[in-house]
């Protein structure tokens, strides 16, 4: 039967609930007005959030992927509007996250005369994509559609750009729909899994580090039953601290900033380390120290769904191109190692681990300890989300992510990301408590997303750490340009007021006693909440103060970087 034609915004839009989405996130523009006429009709099916600024759209749409393991949509215009969506593109890159941002674009009448908000997007995108394209031909709407479906869910998953032509939207093709996508999961051999038995069979000091994407909570059972079975100390890569109850007796911390540095010694000192879905990016080798580059002294077992990972940075003794879902089904399927040589090591490295994030006293009258500690006793299952600054560091050390989707953080370092991805996970898990922990300088990348969390009636209690600067900037100056303090200072905008005006609930915390009331209240209300927490600012990490900072500086003024 000859398919009926169909304008290309409407092929697209009907590919989009062929692929399963329910859900899509956009700033409007008038190059994309046949898409934005197709979801009209859909609206029961396909839930589009209009958000305010594309950086939160595109955000929305990267956490989005990370908490569904399904390409999380955004479409945004051409030139503005594909420029300030684009960190959301760069994390869902440096995270491995499933997503797809469609881009409003020139038509092709006009394209290559830097038309009104022109840009080559392809190649614009080139560096920040998995894979950038536009459509030229409606007719092949479906086959690119499906292509970007399957291309962000396989192997390293990640971000995929589409650039839609205005004129291409418009004209009508009949044409067949697609079919819903399938990913390929690359799954490990028989003889990967038994050289990795002989491996660590052989061990004496073996520990597990887990990470990335792709995984889910069986997953993270199956390798809750491996370590369990053969005793082993389990930590998590940089911002991947769900994947291991934090609670259990075999993890033993975050391998990321701010190390525990007993525990950077256990990887040093590890013969053998199982790497599982992690890249070994820079953050979770500690600017690669913890593993030699090219041929690490540990025996590395690299496990990753992407055959690119392997031998990138570091040589692997065993490279194994699989996806956490199989891989993990297939180490718990292995027979358990009987009396291993690293009896206790587990155990010890625990103790560790409950030393290190044990109660720390700050300066000041707000104790941020005891304010994680208050989460952690009366909201132990929420979804943490944040963005970048030293105030994440108090949630990630002494927060204990109780396991599978607990965290929602950005590997990449993108301020501006926790209110968005707060939002989503609101949206995606109505349910589930959500709390953004953010600073006074990432909050307000993204603040103006709370009118999207009113707007779609997303209760999302966010607690800014208010310490009047850009304090690991601060931090930082302080470390190699003692008591030249510049740029860093922030002047702010009375958080609880800003957040009542957009119709959200606003608390200020001055003292720890206040925390706790004022977080049930916000719950309570059931309206999106920020709470501002004023901290000492100097209180710049768990560990230390800005003063002693500056007093314990050499003063190795860093050369300015040329040009
Ligand atoms: C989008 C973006 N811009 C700039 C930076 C560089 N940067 C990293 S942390 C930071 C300061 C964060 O300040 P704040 O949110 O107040 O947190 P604090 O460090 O004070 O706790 C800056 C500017 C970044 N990581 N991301
Ligand atoms: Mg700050």
């Amino acid at each position: 039967m000859t398919p009926k034609p169909r304008a290309g915004g409407r092929i697209l839009v009907d590919q989009l609930l062929v692929h399963g989405a329910d859900c899509a996130f956009t700033v409007p523009g008038e190059s994309f007005l046949p898409v934005l006429d197709a979801f009209h009709d859909v609206q029961d099916k396909l839930k589009l959030v209009v958000c305010r600024q594309e950086a939160g759209a595109a955000n929305m749409a990267e956490a989005y992927g990370k908490l569904t393991n399904r390409p999380g949509l955004c479409f945004v215009t051409r030139g503005p509007g594909a420029t300030q969506a684009s960190v959301g593109v760069h994390t869902a890159f440096q995270d491995s996250t499933p997503m797809i941002l469609f881009i409003g674009d020139v038509g092709s009448d006009f394209r290559g005369r830097e038309a009104f908000q022109e840009v080559d997007l392809a190649a614009m995108f080139a560096p920040l994509a998995k894979w950038a394209a536009r459509i030229d031909d409606t007719a092949r709407i479906p086959e690119f559609v499906a292509r970007a479906f399957q291309v962000a869910t396989s192997g390293r998953r990640g971000p995929v750009v589409l650039a839609l032509p205005e004129d291409m939207l418009s004209r009508q093709a009949a044409v067949a729909d697609a079919k819903h996508y399938t990913p390929a999961e690359p799954h490990p051999g028989a003889d990967d899994m038994q050289r990795l038995h002989k491996l660590l069979a052989l061990a004496k000091s073996p520990l597990v580090i887990l990470g990335g994407t792709g995984w889910t909570r069986e997953a993270c059972n199956d390798m809750q039953r491996f370590a369990e079975a053969n005793q082993l100390a389990v930590g998590c890569a940089f911002r991947f601290q769900d994947l291991f109850d934090n609670n259990h007796s075999n993890y033993v911390g975050d391998v990321g900033i701010g190390i525990n540095p007993v525990l950077a010694e256990r990887v040093k000192m590890a013969d053998v380390l199982l790497v599982v879905g992690a890249r070994l990016g820079e953050i979770t080798t500690s600017g690669y120290t913890l593993l030699e580059s090219p041929v690490p002294r540990q025996k590395l077992i690299h496990v990753h769904p992407g055959a690119d990972e392997l031998g990138r940075v570091y040589q692997p003794e065993l490279g194994i191109v699989a996806a956490p879902v199989p891989f993990a089904r297939a180490a718990a399927a292995l027979p358990r190692i009987d009396i291993p040589a690293w009896q206790g090591a587990a155990a010890e490295a625990r103790a560790d681990f409950i030393a290190w994030t044990a109660r720390r006293e700050m300066p000041g009258r707000v104790q941020m300890w005891d304010v994680v500690d208050y989460l952690n006793q009366h909201a132990p299952d929420a979804i943490y989300c944040n963005g970048a600054g030293n105030f994440a560091t108090w949630l990630h050390r002494f927060h204990r992510y109780p396991g599978f989707r607990t965290q929602i953080a950005p590997t990449s370092g993108a301020m501006g990301y926790g209110v968005p991805a707060a939002i989503a996970a609101k949206l995606v898990r109505p349910e589930r408590t959500v709390v953004c922990f953010a600073g006074d300088g990432d909050f307000l990348m993204s603040g103006q997303e709370l009118a999207t969390a009113v707007q779609y009636d997303a209760p999302v209690v966010i607690v800014i750490v208010n310490n009047g600067m850009y304090g690991t900037i601060r931090m930082h100056q302080e470390m190699h340009y003692p008591g030249r303090v510049v740029g860093t200072d922030l002047v702010n905008p009375h958080f609880a007021a800003y957040a009542r005006a957009f119709g959200a609930v606003g608390e200020i915390v001055e003292d720890t006693a206040q925390f706790g009331p004022a977080f049930e209240r916000v719950l309570a209300s059931g309206k999106p909440g920020v709470i501002e927490v004023r901290i000492d600012p100097q209180a710049i990490t768990p560990s230390t103060t800005l003063d002693k900072i500056r007093a314990a500086s050499s003063g190795d003024r860093k050369p300015a970087a040329a040009g």
